[in-house]
């Protein structure tokens, strides 16, 4: 029986082998993963704890705010803002930046986060996560303001989630790949249970929300026909479907088996490039899906090499196997050059 493999042995190795974790970094991802551990204790109680149901707000994206998110961000908050590793947070729940507060030492690296995505899933008891990214202060000695978190994605120095299902497994990049942690509750500690995470380039399984059909754009119509019409369309072979609604739960089963999730743009709110937030929900998960062989992409570009230009923007998402990502994205060019 190998040794298990703690998440702080892996990143202490990581660190020693290639210098690809400074000791910030690794502190940083160690009180994230605690906090996630937190969060997890809190969504297993459910009505047990008095977190189901909704708060009496709403967050910077218009949204009732569940009590669990409130009570992940703050979670989040408060682990982090003491270490003396980061200079500031921004959340999906937080209208602005939250910058360390000066009785803290600050540190070089902003951290963003959706607490909890999927919350509307919290009631029924269906996975839920915590999405992280990290990047660097940029280089120069004024303070800290909401400009230096408008990075492009391939700027993150760090990014992982959490899922909170029938395990809690922590899921993590720092750019050499992707590796999960199981949390063993008996010794309260994160466990290395897969490395080097590798997406099947091909897949028969696709993940969009149906009931949005008629609001697509004509290449993901085209797309999603293609795969309803089976062995007897185009592709020549039979498709199935999953959606979860829960970003994290729908990622994590394509790194696990493959797969392709699509949250595209529709008609409902055309002046809207798409519903997920670009820095804290499809940067961190478009550099996993890359870091395990699989793409990401507005259906025009590469999702990394979108320069943000707000905090809380939005993005159309397709990621997952390779191929057919780059399926979609080629019928979206397609229909651009056919002025459709
Ligand atoms: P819909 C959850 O609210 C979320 O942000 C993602 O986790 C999920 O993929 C998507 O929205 C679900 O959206 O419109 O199907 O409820």
């Amino acid at each position: 029986m190998s040794p298990k493999i703690s998440l702080t042995r892996y990143l202490v190795e990581q660190q020693r082998m290639d210098g690809h974790i400074p000791s910030q970094l690794r502190l940083l991802l160690e009180v994230v993963a605690r906090a996630c551990k937190s969060i997890s204790q809190a969504v297993n109680k459910g009505a047990l704890g008095g977190v189901l149901g909704t708060a009496d707000s709403e967050n910077v994206q218009g949204e009732v705010q569940k009590k669990l998110d409130i009570i992940a961000n703050e979670v989040l908050i408060e682990a982090n803002e003491w270490g003396g590793h980061l200079a500031a947070m921004a959340s999906e729940e937080m209208d602005a930046i939250y910058v360390v507060p000066n009785r803290y030492p600050q540190g070089e690296y902003l951290l963003l986060f959706d607490p909890l995505d999927g919350s509307s899933n919290i009631d029924v008891n269906v996975s839920i996560g915590t999405i992280f990214s990290v990047l660097k202060m940029p280089e120069d000695d004024r303070g800290v303001d909401e400009g230096d978190f408008l990075q492009p994605g391939r700027q993150q120095v760090a990014a992982g989630y959490c899922v909170y299902g029938p395990q809690t497994t922590l899921v993590l990049t720092v750019g050499d790949g992707v590796a999960m942690f199981t949390l063993d509750r008996e010794q309260g500690s994160f466990v290395l249970t897969e490395e080097n995470v590798r997406i099947p380039q091909d897949t028969k399984e696709f993940a969009i929300n149906m009931s949005n059909m008629r609001h697509w754009d004509e290449p993901v119509k085209r797309y999603i026909d293609e795969c309803l019409q089976g062995k007897e369309g185009p592709r020549e072979k039979d498709f199935n479907m999953r959606w979860i609604a829960s970003m994290v739960a729908d990622v994590h089963r394509i790194l696990t088996r493959g797969g392709v999730f699509l949250y595209p743009w529709d008609k409902r709110e055309p002046g809207k490039p798409g519903k997920l937030r670009l820095m804290y929900e499809a940067n961190p998960m478009s550099w996993l899906i890359e870091q395990a062989g699989g793409a990401a992409t507005n259906g025009k570009q590469r999702i990394l090499d979108i320069q943000p230009g707000k905090l809380h923007e939005r993005v159309s998402v397709i990621l997952g196997s390779k191929n057919e990502v780059e399926r979609v994205t080629r019928y979206h060019n397609e229909a651009e050059r056919a002025g459709l």
